[in-house]
């Protein structure tokens, strides 16, 4: 393996890394924004973990439409968030 390659393999992982977490990532676990444990996220529950959040990025986070936030949805609107509270 040439160093160019090792390289590129490492920039790809690093990139793996950044996509799975998510460079902005609010860090709000899922666990907290689902107080009553019905495994969905509604934006009552969003709000009170993620006050700063806004509507638009809620119904942008809900990529089956189906007006609340699933377990695969969460770490989409995570970051969403983390774009708000990082900046
Ligand atoms: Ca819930
Ligand atoms: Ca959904």
């Amino acid at each position: 393996m040439t160093s160019l390659s090792r390289h590129g393999l490492a920039a790809a992982l690093l990139a793996a890394l950044v996509t799975a977490a998510g460079p902005a990532a609010a860090g709000v676990a899922f666990s907290r924004a689902d107080p009553n444990r019905d495994g969905v996220v509604t934006y009552e529950e969003a709000e009170r973990v993620m006050p700063r959040l806004k509507q638009i990025q809620y119904t942008k986070a809900d990529s089956n439409h189906d007006g609340v936030i699933d377990k695969g949805e969460y770490p989409m609107l995570d970051s969403y968030y983390g774009y708000i509270v990082n900046r």
